[in-house]
C-alpha cells in the first residue's frame, strides 16, 4: 500500500531536439537541465534517436554543471537504452557540427522517489 503511494511518478515530460522530427540545424549547442525534487532520481526513455554519426552527439551528465560526471554519450541512429540518474538533476548537451542532420531525438523523462527514502519511511511506520 505504502509502496504504491511512494513509487508514483511526480514529474514527467518530453525533450525534443530543435524542429524534431524535421531535422535539427547546423552549428547547434543546446543544453537542457532536468531537475526533480531533492532525494528523487530521473529516468530517461529514448523514444526516437537519429543523429549524424559521429559528428553530432547527445551527452547526458549526472548533475547540473558542465563538469558533472558523464553517464552517456550518444550518436547515430540506434535508440540508446534507458538511463537513470544518481542525483536529482540531469544535464543534456546536444551538439551538431556545420553540416548534415538526422531526425533528431524524442526523449521522455520521469521522476520517482529514491528507494532510500521509501525504506526509511517503511522503517518509521514499522
Ligand atoms: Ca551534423
Amino acid at each position: 500500500m505504502f509502496l504504491v503511494a511512494f513509487s508514483l511518478s511526480c514529474y514527467h515530460g518530453t525533450v525534443l531536439s530543435p524542429d524534431y522530427p524535421e531535422g535539427y540545424g547546423n552549428n547547434m549547442n543546446c543544453v537542457w537541465l532536468i531537475q526533480s525534487d531533492p532525494g528523487s532520481r530521473i529516468h530517461l526513455a529514448f523514444n526516437d534517436f537519429d543523429l549524424e554519426a559521429p559528428y553530432d552527439s547527445l551527452t547526458v551528465k549526472d548533475g547540473e554543471t558542465n563538469d558533472a560526471p558523464v553517464i552517456g554519450r550518444f550518436s547515430g541512429a540506434e535508440n540508446p537504452s534507458h538511463l537513470t540518474s544518481n542525483t536529482n538533476t540531469l544535464r543534456l548537451e546536444f551538439q551538431a557540427d556545420h553540416s548534415m542532420s538526422g531526425r533528431g531525438f524524442n526523449i521522455t523523462y520521469s521522476s520517482t522517489y529514491q528507494f532510500k527514502l521509501l525504506f526509511l519511511l517503511l522503517f518509521l511506520i514499522a
